[in-house]
């Protein structure tokens, strides 16, 4: 029976050559064990030696332990050991993140961070638009881009949805999308709702306000393209995919269709069930690594601290700059929502930058003046962050900023 070490027997790895992955490994068991066992399950090895593997499979193929510090362990992944033409994303994280989560051995595993060789990375195109992409058709390259998710979640109809946008625009945000339940439900059928829409925003810009609405197309994967290019036709501008439950190929499909012309919004819903535990899942890095590649234009990342989901500043940042960082793709815009309110946008922006693109759904709709009013806060308070003024002072002068203060405080 043949079994083999995957320790690194000490010979220098070529990084471009394989997938560098990172994991933080919670075991009773040594953790070179532990990692051992890891690098075996998600290559060539198993439980136990086999009579066949040889040692040529297992040079060529097996994954190697490259390093080992506290509780974090790396593993290097052969470039040959991936099927990215036919196997795409899903076997890549067949590979990075499959089986090893559910090894006995190991009472918590959590990926936190992947590197692909640029061999892999060519073969993906990343965003059609992206961040700088996003700011063209907005026509807003330096201000944060603010944005509305249309509240209540699911219930109003087309016209009562497409009266929101009209109002959020005439407030001054520059993006609105559908919240990530609302598909096409009897009460607000896909088709009337993007053409109601759409009139709103002709309306927006024959007033001389540019603004984008990303519907969401979040469906099976034999009918998102389809969806997408309906969508398209009645008028949508940008289009929403929610990448976790549709997949990452529903994203990739679609930046890479010619017939799609307009910017995917990627929502992450669902991503708390294994980004939430800090000893196991996955983190949102690999995913916001993983949305770049497949062509996703702008992406949830976070509030880094500020709003009401989990996250926290320092992760939500390495999320950010995976969106924004030097690469062979276009940035992607990181999208900063969830219990955004305007008091909470200066502190926010001190540790997210001007980059991003950010989003109240509640923040707009809760404000005690309608929709139009709590648009006009938001985008004072960020203006007031933007110019450097001291968000108080700046509300003397804005009263609808000074009411959102009011009601929700300031962070
Ligand atoms: C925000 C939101 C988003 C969350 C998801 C919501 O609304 O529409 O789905 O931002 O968060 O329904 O909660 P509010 P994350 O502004 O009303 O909170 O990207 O962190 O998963
Ligand atoms: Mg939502």
């Amino acid at each position: 029976m043949r079994s083999y070490s995957y320790m690194h027997t000490g010979k220098k790895i070529d990084r471009d050559a394989h997938v560098i992955c990172r994991y933080r490994v919670t075991t009773d068991l040594p953790i070179e064990k532990a990692a051992e066992a890891l690098a075996a399950e998600q290559s060539t090895g198993t439980w136990t030696g086999i009579s066949t593997l040889d040692e040529k499979i297992f040079r060529s193929y097996g994954a190697k332990v490259i390093d080992i510090t506290g509780d974090m362990v790396t593993i290097a992944f052969p470039e040959e050991d991936f099927s990215i033409e036919v196997g795409g994303i899903p076997q890549i994280l067949s590979v990075i993140a499959g089986n090893l989560f559910g090894l006995e051995a190991l009472h918590g595993v959590r990926l936190e961070d992947v590197d692909f060789p640029s061999g892999i990375m060519k073969k993906y195109k990343g965003p059609k638009f992206g961040a700088d992409g996003l700011r063209k058709i907005l026509d807003r390259p330096e201000k944060p881009l603010v944005g509305t998710i249309v509240k209540p979640k699911i219930g109003l109809s087309p016209k009562d949805t497409a009266k929101y946008v009209y109002e959020a625009g005439s407030g001054g945000l520059t993006n609105s999308k559908d919240d990530e339940t609302l598909v096409d439900q009897a009460f607000c059928p896909i088709e009337d709702r993007t053409k109601a829409v759409a009139e709103s925003l002709d309306r927006l810009e024959e007033e001389g306000h540019k603004m984008i609405h990303a519907v969401n197309i979040s469906t099976n994967g034999e009918k998102i393209v389809q969806l997408g290019e309906d969508a398209q036709s009645w008028g949508a501008k940008q289009i929403m995919v929610d990448v976790i439950t549709c997949g990452f190929a529903a994203v990739q499909a679609l930046a890479e269709d010619p017939s799609i012309k307009v910017p995917i919004h990627v929502h992450r819903t669902m991503h708390g069930a294994f980004t939430k535990d800090p000893l196991h899942g996955i983190s949102m890095l690999p995913i916001t690594k993983i949305v770049r590649m497949c062509g996703g234009d702008a992406l949830h990342v976070g509030t880094l601290g500020a709003g009401k989901m989990a996250g926290g500043e320092k992760d939500d940042r390495s999320n950010l700059d995976a969106c924004l960082s030097e690469s062979m793709h276009r940035t992607v815009m990181p999208v900063c929502s969830g219990g955004i309110y305007p008091g909470v946008i200066g502190k926010m922006i001190e540790a997210s930058g001007f980059n991003v693109q950010i989003q109240a759904g509640g923040g707009v709709a809760g404000h005690p003046g309608g929709v139009r009013k709590g648009a006009m806060g938001m985008c004072q308070a960020v203006d007031a962050a933007f110019e450097g003024i001291n968000v108080v002072k700046y509300a003397e002068s804005h009263p609808e900023l000074r009411e959102a203060l009011d009601l929700w405080g300031l962070k």
